[in-house]
């Protein structure tokens, strides 16, 4: 199964409402492996060039207002389909549709709040870590429990 590397960014409402801990708890514990880890406030044109896909759709404005209004954290994980799964540990964009168990179904209400970006392929993680950790080379480290997680 492919390790793959994805980046996360627990957006300034998580930071706001103290849910950082809570939520890295919970991809930690799913078994994913923290290599990368920043706080910071996101320019606007970092937060335009990563969500360039969305330019000119009606909640851009917002978008990027609320994610570059304070602090965010940034994480690397790594993991087998790390991508997949953080996106299935995340639960829909739309906390709404989100089912319970999943850290938006269990900690959010809108979709303009939804706490977690998480990359929704292998090639935007790619491009995504190489946009908010530039040349920085995730941590490599090696975890003592990896024989009781991975096969
Ligand atoms: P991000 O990119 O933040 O992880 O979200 P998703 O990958 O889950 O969802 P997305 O790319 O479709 O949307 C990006 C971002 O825009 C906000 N959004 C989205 C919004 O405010 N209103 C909307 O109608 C949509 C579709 C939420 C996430």
């Amino acid at each position: 199964m492919a390790v793959e590397r994805t980046l996360v960014i627990l957006k300034p409402d998580a930071v706001q409402r103290g849910l950082t801990g809570e939520i890295m708890g919970r991809l930690e514990r799913r078994g994913l492996k923290l290599v990368g880890l920043d706080m910071r406030t996101i320019p606007r044109d970092l937060a335009a060039r990563h969500y360039a896909e969305h330019e000119g759709k009606p909640f851009y404005a917002g978008l990027i207002e609320y994610i570059t209004s304070g602090p965010v954290v940034l994480m690397v994980l790594e993991g087998p389909q790390a991508v997949a799964v953080t996106r299935a540990t995340m639960g829909k964009t739309n906390p709404v549709e989100a089912v319970s168990g999943t850290i938006r179904g269990d900690l959010g209400l809108m979709t303009g709040r939804n706490l977690i970006h998480g990359s929704d392929a292998p090639a935007s993680a790619v491009r995504e870590i190489a946009l908010f950790f530039g040349d920085r080379e995730p941590q490599s480290w090696e975890r003592s429990v990896d024989p009781w997680i991975l096969e």
